[in-house]
């Protein structure tokens, strides 16, 4: 079907396919740099630890700062939208290796410049795992003096780090704190390492930076490999946190129950705060971290974030790392889908069926919701892909870089 039946087939339901190309390629999608070499980063020796794991062997994996862009580029030349890039400390370039606490902004003055060249603006993570200073587990929540001082000096670095790209991008750099805390077995103690996590969030809040400049957010989570019992940094607790203290939470859709979705907590979020993070990665039996499908809750979520009006409310950041395929191409296929769901979102007469919910016609909205799944969103996607200059069959591009590139590493 070509693009014009496609149009009048929608406005046929009152929708209007050009509002949504339009709106479309304005959104912003922070691509994880850390699928590109399966989470090594180039400052840590240490094998990646902290319960969240990389599996496969697939050849050709980024070894430093030169592989890891020029596979980005790669990606962003097949993805479309704003381009941003998630970056972790340990990506850090440096000539000496320097200390996790002692970073500054200069360690990531390649990655700046490089963006600059290539119109991509940051996002950051301070990485508190696959360190030795990371002591039984335990980072800002550990009973141990030094080590709490530590990771509260490395955040504070990181978060100074944040700031200083925001304001050189002219974009607020979202500076998202994950900590690796927990137990595997049944604790004799929840409260203390939470009030001692508190406490290292208190310290490192301490420095104040312009909200254009830096975003804070904390990103909580049920369990991981080998820290089953007990996760310091849990939902509720950041929640709390988050509220009192006027910072973001970040929902990883991989960091919950099976049966709770973060389709239905965007929404709860937006009535309290004025934004709200994503990590939209793919679980599969437990937080696995696959790439992102177009599935029905990754639709779901892009609904949540579109009928709300909410585009520039929510954050929207790719993690995921599977190492057993080509990392350009899952690069690519998860970012696609992600502004396919949001696509397929903007496509819904949402008006219209909020009208039947609130008139109480159940009956209307399930008819119409089931309606819209066979409309021809395909011929409205192959419309932006084109008018993004982008190829719709991209995959012999990825397999051409195989050959000539990767297999050389
Ligand atoms: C881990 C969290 C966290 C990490 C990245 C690498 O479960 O999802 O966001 O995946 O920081
Ligand atoms: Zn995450």
């Amino acid at each position: 079907m070509d693009y014009k039946q496609a149009k009048q087939d929608y406005q046929k339901w009152g929708v209007d396919t050009e509002a949504a190309l339009e709106k479309l390629q304005k959104v912003p999608v922070s691509l994880h740099c850390w699928q590109g070499d399966d989470v090594q980063g180039f400052l840590n020796k240490s094998a990646l630890s902290g319960g969240i794991q990389t599996t496969g062997n697939y050849f050709g994996k980024a070894r430093n700062f030169e592989e890891l862009t020029k596979d980005l580029e790669l990606a962003f030349s097949l993805i479309p939208g704003e381009k941003r890039v998630a970056l972790h400390a340990i990506y850090a370039v440096c000539d000496e290796p320097v200390a996790l606490d002692e970073l500054t902004v200069k360690h990531f003055e390649k990655w700046l410049l490089w963006g600059e060249k290539n119109n991509v603006k940051f996002d950051f993570n301070p990485t508190l795992f696959s360190h030795p200073m990371v002591k039984d587990g335990l980072t800002l929540s550990s009973p141990d003096d030094e080590v709490r001082a530590f990771w509260v000096r490395h955040v504070r670095a990181c978060r100074k780090i944040a700031s200083e790209i925001g304001r050189r991008q002219n974009s607020p750099c979202l500076n998202n704190i994950w900590i690796p805390d927990g137990f595997k077995d049944v604790p004799a103690d929840r409260l203390s390492p939470r009030l001692r996590l508190k406490d290292s969030l208190d310290k490192i809040f301490t420095d104040r930076y312009p909200k254009e400049y830096l975003l804070d957010a904390v990103e909580s989570k049920v369990f991981g490999i080998g820290v089953e019992s007990y996760t310091v940094g849990s939902s509720e607790f950041y929640m709390n946190y988050a509220a009192k203290n006027d910072i973001l939470c970040l929902l990883d859709n991989g960091h919950y129950h099976p049966t709770e979705v973060v389709s239905d907590k965007i929404p709860s979020m937006l009535a309290f705060y004025d934004k709200v993070a994503l990590h939209v990665t793919r679980g599969v039996r437990w937080d696995s971290d696959h790439v992102v499908l177009l599935e029905d809750e990754l639709k779901e979520i892009a609904k949540e974030i579109v009928r709300n009006d909410a585009l520039d409310r929510v954050l929207i950041g790719l993690d995921y790392f599977d190492a057993s395929v080509n990392r350009i191409g899952a690069w690519v296929i998860g970012d696609r889908n992600m502004y396919k769901a949001l696509l397929y979102a903007l496509l819904q007469p949402n008006e219209r069926l909020k009208k039947w919910q609130d008139e109480g016609n159940f009956s209307r909205l399930m008819y119409e919701n089931e309606m819209m799944k066979t409309m021809p969103f395909g011929a409205v996607w192959e419309e932006f892909l084109k008018r993004q200059n982008l190829p719709s069959d991209w995959f012999p591009i990825i397999e051409k870089y195989e050959r000539e590139v990767l297999s050389l590493r």
